[in-house]
């Protein structure tokens, strides 16, 4: 069998993990904690989803996809940011793939539509989202995802 076809799951603990992919193709779950994932290089693929907490998300060399499965995975509110942070992204063949919490396009930031905004001084491309269910007596939150760059 091809090396290209095998994959390699990474799953991290409940505390701030670190894991860098091989140059197959990987699945790396972060789980809670602040986790740094480091998607491989070489030929193979990585699928990054972070989980909860705080996480660092760093592209490789091919075409990478960065997942979120939950609005509280990755938000802002008023305590500050506590939204994901994606390096290296390359519109051209990475995928930011945020279906599972409903947003698949750019807009105003409502009906599924994620406004983008982008922060000179911090050189940072931010997606954020008002859908967020809100919890009655809980702090508003809004969904937020960064990435390094423009
Ligand atoms: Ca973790
Ligand atoms: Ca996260």
């Amino acid at each position: 069998m091809p090396s290209i076809t095998e994959r390699t799951d990474w799953y991290g603990t409940a505390k701030s993990d670190a894991i860098n992919g091989n140059d197959g193709n990987n699945i790396l779950y972060g789980n809670a904690g602040n986790d740094v994932l480091t998607a491989g290089e070489g030929d193979g693929v990585s699928v990054l989803i972070g989980g909860e907490g705080k996480d660092r998300l760093v592209a490789g060399s091919q075409s990478d996809t960065f997942r979120v499965t939950a609005e509280s995975d990755s938000y802002y509110d008023s305590t500050g940011g506590h939204s994901d942070l994606i390096v290296g992204f390359d519109p051209a063949h990475d995928l930011l793939d945020l279906t599972a919490v409903g947003y698949d396009g750019l807009g105003h930031g409502y009906g599924g539509r994620l406004e983008l905004i982008y922060n000179e001084a911090l050189d940072r491309t931010y997606l954020r989202g008002y859908d967020y269910d809100y919890t009655p007596g809980g702090d508003p939150k809004l969904f937020q995802v960064a990435l390094q760059g423009d």
